[in-house]
């Protein structure tokens, strides 16, 4: 009886024991669940933080030009941007890596221009071109994506999920890019 009784209490002390041990672990669990959650959330919220959005704008001085004339202002030339009767402006021109958003505006007030991405190889380097069309090849610019056509006014909008690299910005309406509807963004 008398031994009983004492393993009953050596029990009941095991059992109070143990039921201290998985408090003090649910206490210790608390803190780690909360940093795991914290983890998890940080990481879900993370591509939508690292998104970068870049505005661009096409714009021309409201000149007639003729447009089946290669006006020699193609990526790989020297380009002198105060005599480019049309362009690009891009900002920011350096986005981290990751979801980038090009919000497009065709500023022109008579003319239609377009936005095509694309692998850049660099400073001083050519694009594929068509001269008897007067525009870049596009099967061969392996282009990431475009906003194509836009009214003079008009917005439009294109998302991509960018890797580290130099990229062209383009206008490909015939005679544009000799025109000067071009420039470059990082992409770090
Ligand atoms: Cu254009």
């Amino acid at each position: 009886m008398t031994e009983l009784k004492t393993r009953s209490q050596h029990l009941g002390t095991d059992l109070l024991s143990t039921h201290r041990h998985s408090a003090k672990e649910i206490v210790m669990l608390k803190p780690v669940k909360a940093l795991a959650t914290l983890a998890l959330l940080t990481h879900l919220s993370l591509p939508a933080m690292a998104g970068a959005t870049v505005n661009v704008k096409l714009w021309d001085n409201g000149e007639t030009l003729d447009m089946s004339k290669n006006m020699g202002m193609v990526p790989g030339t020297t380009m002198d941007i105060a005599k480019a009767p049309m362009g690009i402006k891009a900002q920011p021109v350096v986005v981290p890596q990751g979801k980038v958003v090009f919000k497009v505006t065709n500023s022109s007030k008579a003319v239609i221009h377009e936005m095509l991405l694309a692998p850049y190889a660099g400073t001083g380097k050519s694009l594929p071109y068509i001269d008897k069309e007067n525009r870049a090849d596009e099967e061969n610019t392996h282009d990431l994506g475009e906003v194509s056509e836009l009214d003079p006014g008009k917005t439009g909008e294109l998302t991509v999920d960018m890797k580290p690299g130099t990229y062209i910005l383009f206008c490909n309406v015939p005679g544009h890019l000799g025109a000067g509807m071009w420039t470059t963004i990082t992409v770090k």
